[in-house]
């Protein structure tokens, strides 16, 4: 069900050569770009009109507007299962406590006596945020965009979800009712490409955002491409990854148990074991086959998922090895299922986010444990993080001197902007020193 990659005896190569022996899905956005440009410059010239057009094509429903009433958004909360009501409520304070932690104060560094550089944090006024429809029903997701960008400071959220035909043209009900409880009032039932194009530009109903992120299919990655560069955006989101790192100590009924909670998004998703023990391999392998058997997106998601090339499990000579090779991945998810787990958690460099020990799985991070899930995959951890309160912040930096602390550096200022041939740059200092700066 799952392959094999025996990287034992040999030593390891470095760096790229080694990124290159390790498995990962294709996940071709630039392609997808093509077919997106057309829908994003429609939405751009036809507003509201080309959003009704492509919920009929796209999503098969027939729309007269594309915000959400507000009627509906309450009714989504009063309908909600308590039982879910209380999670997500749990969900969402657990994320607060994690996420208000994260703001940052304002810091003022005296750089010499009179010359001061402040930096401000100041957040983007307005996002769009993306959760997926169809497949991916994640009211937890609208918590994970929704709580770090409050957390912020953001004043003005708004989210978008594709219209279900099952509910008249609204989005998936449980998406409404995470967006009542989080106090979001503006929603649009749209998806793919044209919702990001809406946010972008802005439609007779939308005012155009600042930035969107959230998750989404490739088409909305391949959205958030085209507009990058016009508004902010978080990673781009491919399909998701669980790789872990274990060694003899590790419980295979728990490893195969994570494996398959992450197969169980995608067909694309990637499920990956590093380990030193022949034996935690061998045990993983058979433990997946009942495991498998006995949930319930077999067919569709889970079996496609392990068997496809961009899962394996990794035999490796050390835990040494393996530190390397998860490295050199840099898994969206990191388990580390191994005996001094919290030491060898501190030594990765790249990862999404890292779960170390027995009792702290994927699935938690995924709902409960206050961490944010929207997290870089395709080995993006290499370079990014996940959304956080700063994904929302824009620093700033506020410099004051006096005339003695400019008198002071002029005369470098002044030659620097000569050897770069910029003479007004040297210019606006002479001018404010009778045109001959001190020290010179
Ligand atoms: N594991 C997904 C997030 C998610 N899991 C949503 C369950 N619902 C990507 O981090
Ligand atoms: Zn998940």
């Amino acid at each position: 069900m799952i392959s094999r990659i025996d990287l034992r005896g040999d030593t390891l190569p470095e760096g790229g050569a080694l990124r290159d022996l390790l498995p990962r899905a294709e996940f071709d956005v630039e392609a997808a770009l093509e077919k997106v440009r057309p829908i994003c410059e429609d939405v751009h010239h036809r507003g509201t009109a080309a959003l009704i057009e492509y919920a009929r094509r796209f999503d098969g429903v027939e729309l007269t507007r594309v915000r959400v009433p507000a009627q509906a958004l309450a009714a989504a909360l009063e309908q909600l299962d308590p039982a879910v009501r209380a999670a997500l409520e749990e969900s969402i304070r657990r994320a607060r406590i994690v996420h208000r932690g994260q703001r940052r104060s304002e810091h003022t560094t005296q750089v010499v006596p009179g010359g001061t550089v402040t930096e401000k944090w100041v957040p983007v006024e307005r996002v769009g945020l993306y959760a997926p429809g169809g497949r991916s029903v994640y009211p937890s997701s609208v918590v994970m965009n929704v709580v770090p960008a409050q957390e912020a400071g953001v004043e003005s959220i708004a989210l978008a979800s594709p219209p279900q035909a099952e509910f008249g043209g609204l989005p998936h009900p449980t998406i409404l009712a995470a967006c009542a409880l989080l106090g979001v009032d503006e929603v649009y039932a749209a998806g793919g490409a044209q919702a990001v194009a809406m946010f972008a530009y802005g439609t007779e109903e939308c005012a155009p955002a600042n930035m969107v992120t959230g998750p989404g299919n490739i088409w909305v990655a391949a959205a958030k491409r085209y507009f990058t560069g016009k508004i902010g955006i978080d990673t781009e989101a491919g399909p998701t990854e669980i790789a872990v790192l274990a060694d003899s100590t590790a419980d295979p009924v728990h490893v195969a148990a994570d494996l398959i909670s992450q197969a169980e998004h995608d067909p694309l998703a990637a499920a990956v074991l590093v380990t030193d023990s022949e034996e935690l391999a061998a045990a993983v392998e058979k433990e997946l086959e009942p495991q498998v058997a006995a949930t319930k997106h077999i067919e569709d998601r889970i079996k496609p998922a392990l068997a496809g090339k961009q899962s394996a499990i990794v035999l490796v000579d050390s835990l040494e090895d393996g530190l390397r090779v998860v490295d050199a991945y840099g898994a969206e998810h990191l388990e580390i299922q191994t005996a001094d787990a919290a030491a060898w958690a501190a030594r990765v460099r790249n990862a999404g986010a890292i779960f170390v020990g027995p009792w702290a799985p994927v699935s938690l991070g995924d709902y409960c444990a206050g961490s944010n899930h929207v997290l870089p995959t395709g080995g993006c951890a290499c370079h990014s993080s996940g959304l956080s309160v700063q994904s929302f912040l824009r620093g700033i930096h506020i410099v004051d001197y006096t005339r003695d602390a400019l008198a002071e550096v002029a005369h470098h200022v002044v030659t620097l902007a000569e050897a770069e041939d910029l003479p007004a740059h040297g210019a606006a200092l002479k001018a404010r020193f009778e045109w001959k700066v001190p020290n010179q």
